[in-house]
């Protein structure tokens, strides 16, 4: 008997299914098939790579509801947040590439330096090879397809590793590939937890997409050093919201309800700490116990907060509770637990040496840290090791960038949150510990190529640089170099430039 994995529903602690866990032997065959596939499907158009994602979209579009049910017995998380966030987000992406992959990955021509006539230069943007993308079970979905189209569009083969927490999604995904007809070891799925993913670097892929926790993203990268590996870090965060005083009060107080509370604040881009400007800390305060009231729990169409996907991150929650209150900060809400349903915890008097602002939480906290000026509101915000997402509220656009300006992050909104990751057309990544690389946008979809330059020259004969080198060469790049990076007269620049011409 093999290993297996245990699909467990979040909401009510049932064990669903089991799952065969992949084979060291498995992982190596689907590493050949991958590489065999890869042979063909690199030379396919983008194009033609575009109408198997145009099926996979219409399929998903067809299968949204039943793509929702699956979701919701491996994470429990609200239908909406489902739809929402995983499938609607998954499609907007397979769309931004079917109408711009093309452009994206078109040759670049360069421009090619004056010293090189008769010269002309072009970039393409060519596959990598076989892509390993390592997913999370926070969304298992979103987090799963997005990088596998975007690695399959630009022209690589992919096997994808859904989270051990969520292998109902990372099945159902295959069979999504399957139906849209991608040929036989273009996209293959690998059940299994950590080992699994540890045996996928092994057969050393030619690049690896990881989303998770800093610490498996720290073994990825030393594993994958291993073998130089190129290696893209999707990792956590520690989101500040900074709401200033003449920030439309009552919109800042939903926002920070949604942005800390969306997927029971099992979301990289939540809000782990809320900035509030002294003069109208308390009302927006008020307003925001208040508000957390109206969030419904449970699971399904009509509530707003699932449960806690994994055991584990229910014992991190409680961890920086405990640590904030030892350290005096005060709880404006009662600690509720029903099963794995946490409700939404809000704290104020917390500090910088808690656990809560300088650490990920990753549950349903709210912590709000007064401030007066925008130099200590800034100070604050970048005090972490994390640099993921933050936001801005204020009605003054300009005050808002300046301080977006000074933000050590990968990403920033003003005047909302989280939903800037949903636009295809953006790069999203992080800086400091969140991670390394970009995805979404034309960055991301080249940081799934290797870039190829090539320069063409068209003279006959010899050219200047080449050998014999004497002392007539040296004069001749010694007035070269004057006539392009010194401080000479036009005229000088013509006649240097009109001499060389013809040695070049
Ligand atoms: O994820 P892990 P965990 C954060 C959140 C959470 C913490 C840890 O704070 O508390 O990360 O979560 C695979 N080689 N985020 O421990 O372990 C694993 O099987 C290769 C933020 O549950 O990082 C899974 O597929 N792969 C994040 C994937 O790594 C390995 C979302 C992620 O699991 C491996 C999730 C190894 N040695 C958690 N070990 C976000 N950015 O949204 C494990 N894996």
């Amino acid at each position: 008997m093999g290993e297996k994995i245990e699909a467990v529903d979040p909401a009510t602690g049932e064990k669903v299914r089991s799952f065969e866990v992949a084979t060291d032997l498995q992982v190596e065959k689907a590493f050949s098939k991958s590489r065999g596939a890869f042979d063909c499907w690199k030379d396919l158009s983008i194009d033609k790579r575009c109408e198997y994602l145009e099926r996979l979209r219409k399929i998903i579009v067809e299968r949204k509801d039943e793509l929702v049910e699956t979701i919701r017995l491996d994470t429990g998380k609200p239908d909406v947040e489902a739809l929402m966030s995983d499938v609607f987000a998954t499609l907007s992406m397979i769309r931004y590439y079917e109408e711009n992959a093309e452009n994206i990955l078109e040759t670049e021509k360069r421009k090619t330096p004056s010293e090189y006539p008769k010269n002309s230069s072009y970039v393409d943007y060519i596959p990598m090879g076989v892509v390993a993308v390592i997913s999370p079970w926070n969304y298992p979905f979103q987090l799963s397809v997005v990088p596998s189209i975007t690695a399959l569009v630009a022209g690589n083969t992919v096997i994808l590793k859904p989270s051990e927490i969520t292998p109902i999604t990372g099945e159902k995904i295959m069979e999504l590939f399957s139906k849209a007809g991608f040929p036989e070891g273009v996209f293959q799925v690998l059940q299994g937890g950590g080992r699994v993913g540890q045996q996928m670097i092994e057969e050393k892929p030619d690049k690896i997409f990881f989303t998770g926790g800093v610490e498996t993203g720290k073994k990825v990268m030393e594993n994958a050093s291993k073998y130089l590996i190129p290696v893209e870090l999707e990792l956590g965060g520690n989101d500040a919201m900074i709401v200033f005083e003449e920030a439309d009060l009552e919109r800042a107080v939903k926002g920070a309800v949604y942005g800390s509370l969306a997927n029971a604040g099992q979301l990289c881009v939540s809000i782990e700490r809320i900035y509030v400007q002294n003069s109208i800390e308390e009302e927006f305060t008020r307003e925001l116990i208040e508000e957390v009231k109206k969030i419904d729990i449970g699971t399904g169409r009509d509530v707003e907060m699932g449960p806690m996907i994994l055991e584990k991150q229910i014992e991190t929650v409680k961890d920086h509770v405990n640590d904030a209150l030892e350290k005096g900060a005060d709880l404006l809400t009662e600690i509720k637990k029903e099963g794995s349903f946490l409700h939404p915890i809000i704290l104020n008097n917390v500090s910088h040496d808690m656990k809560m602002i300088k650490e990920e939480t990753f549950g349903p906290t709210i912590p709000i840290v007064p401030f007066e000026s925008e130099d200590e509101a800034v100070e604050l915000a970048n005090a972490t090791s994390y640099g993921l997402n933050a936001s801005v509220w204020t009605d003054d656009i300009s005050k808002a960038k300046e301080i977006v300006s000074r933000l050590e992050t990968g990403n920033c909104y003003i005047n909302d949150v989280v939903k800037n990751i949903g636009s295809p057309h953006l790069p999203f990544g992080g800086v400091k510990n969140s991670g390394i690389g970009r995805y979404h946008g034309p960055e991301g979809l080249k940081s799934f190529t290797e870039t190829r330059s090539v320069m063409i020259n068209k003279n006959k004969g010899t050219e200047l640089n080449w050998f014999p080198y004497d002392n007539d060469l040296y004069v001749d790049i010694g007035d070269l170099i004057e006539a392009k990076h010194g401080d000479v007269g036009l005229l000088k620049k013509v006649k240097t430039f009109f001499r060389l011409w013809r040695k070049m």
